[in-house]
């Protein structure tokens, strides 16, 4: 299933989640992170061809404020492919995957958590997903507990 057939099944995207129209930015958020986009300027020759996908890559993701906080600081990292859900990411998504935790460690210290944090997907009925577009939270600014409930 590439990129283009999930987009086209039903079944495995939503792609108006409320994530999407924030993606948009159709409906607003306290947006904290942004990749960069990619400037014209990019596509010059000159530049190496890994570099420029590099670029490319790093226009992956954002990251906001949740709406409704369990920890005094709580954000979401979300990629822009609306991947509904872990189990729905393919092994293509690697480096993506790989990124939106890159993005949640940075913003972490950005948001002074160093006294430690916790990364969660939920991921379908049973993890408590609520909203069907992948997301990763990163919760801290208390001590949490362990397990979940
Ligand atoms: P989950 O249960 O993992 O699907 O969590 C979805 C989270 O998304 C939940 O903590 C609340 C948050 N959320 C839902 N709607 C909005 C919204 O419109 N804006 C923001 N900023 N967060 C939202």
């Amino acid at each position: 299933e590439t990129d283009a057939t999930r987009k086209q099944n039903p079944s495995t995207t939503q792609e108006d989640t409320i994530f999407s129209k924030i993606l948009r930015k159709e409906v607003p958020a306290d947006i904290i992170y942004e990749d960069e986009m990619v400037r014209p300027l990019l596509n010059r020759s000159t530049l190496s061809f890994t570099y420029h996908f590099d670029v490319l890559f790093e226009t992956q993701c954002m990251a906001f404020h949740d709406v409704s906080p369990v920890a005094p600081t709580h954000f979401l990292v979300i990629p822009r492919n609306p991947i509904p859900m872990l189990s729905a990411s393919t092994d293509r998504d690697t480096q993506l995957l790989g990124h939106l935790l890159v993005v949640a460690r940075n913003l972490a210290e950005k948001e002074n958590l160093s006294d430690g944090y916790r990364i969660v997907i939920n991921n379908g009925r049973d993890g408590a997903q609520s909203v069907y577009h992948l997301h990763v939270h990163v919760i801290g600014g208390r001590q949490l507990s362990w397990p979940p409930g």
